[in-house]
């Protein structure tokens, strides 16, 4: 009798025993789910708009890269060019508490006080990009972007490269500078490069007027320079959509785009090198030059993101490397700040040139 009730207890221990295992070996669904999405890095990104070829190749990187399969959560806000959209968007991560934020700023200023937010929330944020201007750099964690004036001294130094080589005198240029979204430091730093070589080589630069980094108000604020000036020999476009939009303005004014401004074309200087269609323009002889600003901002952002995770330091600050198109052979090489940059001869069908460009 004892055998038979030993056993029972024996049974009944090791049953209560499995029940219990079975609580604290197999994890139940809720905790399942629970480790999948914990996984998941989560990241907001507040990028500033969809104005530009270029800002959606931006955003096509970012989304490529932030991934479920690559262990992110991604959450996209677009701004739409308002930077109190991209306030409320920041605002929003920070209820939603993400891991990181990453902004894509529309300008430089007015960031201070939400940034205060978010690193009293204990959010990291990454900057991309355009730069922010506020008055502690602890505000963000860093920076990836592309250094906007050695992009502009690189496109002036070409145009005063070909003038010597061509024996154009200076004084006989007439610069007009289709600008990019003022106060955005990409227009910024383009602007300073021009006006400073101008202003060195003594160019004759007769007007600086917004057209917004878009194709439209390119055109429009061509019309309307064409209107004024009859001598414009050089138009600085602070982007490849504005450069579009200006090259449809002086074909309309029954003029030529081109490099031979000794026989009376319009020289197009232009940014960017993503848009298909101004890279088609470059082997044309529409635009002339192109200084690239590389989009492919994602992989980086991954990279800062992951020596964060690791609990390292990442750089404040990291550039990226960027050439400078033509299709004229005039100049192959820049020497700028020191260095030298060889100028990549576009002849192959643009598309092509594409795929060599590494997501670095
Ligand atoms: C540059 C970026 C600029 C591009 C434009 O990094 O901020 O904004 O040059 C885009 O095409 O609109
Ligand atoms: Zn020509």
């Amino acid at each position: 009798m004892i055998r038979k009730s030993v056993i029972i207890i024996i049974i009944a221990l090791l049953c209560l025993m499995a029940v219990r295992c079975r609580m604290v070996f197999l994890p139940n669904q809720e905790e399942l789910i629970a480790e999948e999405t914990k996984e998941l890095i989560v990241v907001g990104f507040s990028q500033l708009g969809a104005e530009s070829d270029w800002r959606s190749a931006n955003t096509e990187s970012m989304r490529s890269t932030f991934t479920e399969e690559n262990g992110y959560q991604l959450i996209f806000e677009d701004g739409q060019q308002k930077q109190s959209n991209q306030i409320m968007a920041i605002r929003t991560f920070i209820q939603q508490d993400v891991d990181y934020i990453v902004l894509a700023p529309v300008t430089e200023t007015g960031w201070d006080t939400v940034l205060q937010e978010a690193k009293d929330a204990e959010i990291p944020v990454i900057i991309v990009d355009r730069m922010v201007n506020v008055s502690d750099d602890s505000l963000f964690t860093c920076w990836v972007g592309s250094d906007f004036e050695l992009e502009g001294k690189k496109a002036a130094e070409w145009l005063n490269q070909y003038t010597i080589k061509k024996g154009i005198d200076p004084a006989s240029l007439h610069i007009v500078n289709i600008q990019g979204t003022i106060g955005a430091s990409a227009q910024i730093g383009r602007t300073k490069g021009l006006a400073d070589a101008a202003r060195t080589n003594g160019w004759d630069l007769m007007a600086e007027a917004t057209g917004d980094f878009t194709q439209a108000k390119g055109k429009e604020v061509m019309e309307s320079l064409l209107k004024q000036y009859h001598n414009i020999n050089v138009v600085y476009c602070e982007n490849d959509n504005e450069a579009l939009g200006a090259i449809k303005a002086i074909e309309a004014a029954g003029k030529k785009a081109g490099s031979d401004i000794a026989r009376g074309e319009i020289m197009v200087i232009s940014f960017d090198g993503v848009n298909q269609e101004a890279l088609g323009y470059v082997l044309d002889d529409k635009i002339t030059c192109i200084a690239e600003c590389n989009p492919l901002h994602g992989p980086r952002v991954r990279a800062v993101i992951e020596l964060l995770e690791e609990g390292k330091t990442p750089d404040k600050f990291s550039y990226v490397n960027e050439k400078i198109f033509s299709a004229d052979e005039t100049v192959t090489t820049l020497e700028v700040d020191g260095i030298t940059c060889e100028v990549t001869i576009l002849k192959e069908n643009p598309s092509d040139r594409q795929e060599d460009r590494k997501e670095q």
